[in-house]
């Protein structure tokens, strides 16, 4: 078996420890960062998707798989950052009210981090007026808001028309994305940006921050 397919196995058992250790051994033996994250980690937690939606495993499962899942991220971390990097911009990231999914968001954080980008991390279940006072208390130029619920991703309307109300619309834009976002949505509640993974949404942060 290959040490991708050891890291997937062993995540999908939430072995945390041997997650860590398989990560770790893989970074020693030089492969790419960014494969160990895609063809490992990323690879072992769509079939735990997948399993939990056919109710093959239950939330106890996942919530296991996850925590391995963030033992091998935080190896990962430090290489999938730029070094010695200028903050570029000011960002404030959130999951929405009600959704408690954040494995997603915190990839997003650690890409912008990398990007350069200071990174407010106001964490899950975020109400729409957090979001609007940290990014008015912190002068952040982007809103970043993740849902992974088809039942939570309205909340980001909430996000935008509150920005509205309270006069930063024009000041801060509005990026949004998690599993059931998509481009049409994005337009259809007003928000400025929409991206399908972590990696786009750090580019995108930064030309918008840099433009
Ligand atoms: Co949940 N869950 N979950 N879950 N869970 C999903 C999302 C689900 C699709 C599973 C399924 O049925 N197949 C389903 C949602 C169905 C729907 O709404 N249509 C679901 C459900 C139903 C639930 C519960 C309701 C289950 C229950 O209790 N009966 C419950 C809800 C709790 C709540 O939030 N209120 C629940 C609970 C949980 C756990 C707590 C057990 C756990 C979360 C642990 C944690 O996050 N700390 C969990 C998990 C792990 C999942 C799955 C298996 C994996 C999600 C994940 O982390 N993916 C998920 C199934 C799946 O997605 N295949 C599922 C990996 C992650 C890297 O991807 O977050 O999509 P993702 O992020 C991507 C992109 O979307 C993008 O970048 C990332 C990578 O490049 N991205 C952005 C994310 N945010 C972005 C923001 C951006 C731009 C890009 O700009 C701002």
């Amino acid at each position: 078996m290959s040490i991708m397919q050891n890291i997937s196995e062993s995540l999908q058992k939430g072995k945390a420890k041997d997650v860590k250790e398989l990560v770790q051994q893989a970074v020693d033996e030089g492969v790419d960062a960014k494969n160990i994250l895609d063809e490992g980690l990323l690879a072992g937690m769509s079939i735990i998707g997948d399993k939990f939606k056919k109710n093959e495993i239950y939330v106890p499962d996942v919530l296991i798989a996850a925590r391995a899942m963030n033992a091998g991220t935080e190896i990962l971390k430090p290489l999938l950052m730029e070094s010695g990097v200028e903050a570029k911009g000011k960002v404030v990231i959130g999951t929405v009210k009600g959704d408690l999914h954040d494995i997603g968001k915190n990839l997003v954080k650690m890409m912008m981090e990398g990007k350069g980008l200071e990174v407010i991390d106001l964490g899950i279940d975020v109400p729409a007026e957090k979001f609007i006072s940290e990014a008015k208390s912190n002068s952040a130029q982007i809103i970043c808001c993740s849902a992974l619920l088809t039942t939570t991703m309205g909340e980001m309307k909430n996000v935008v028309e509150t920005a509205s109300k309270e006069g930063i619309r024009d000041t801060v834009k509005i990026m949004v994305g998690g599993a059931p976002v998509n481009d049409n949505f994005c337009q259809s509640i007003g928000a400025d940006a929409y991206e399908p993974d972590a990696a786009s949404a750090a580019d995108t942060a930064l030309s918008i921050c840099t433009q």
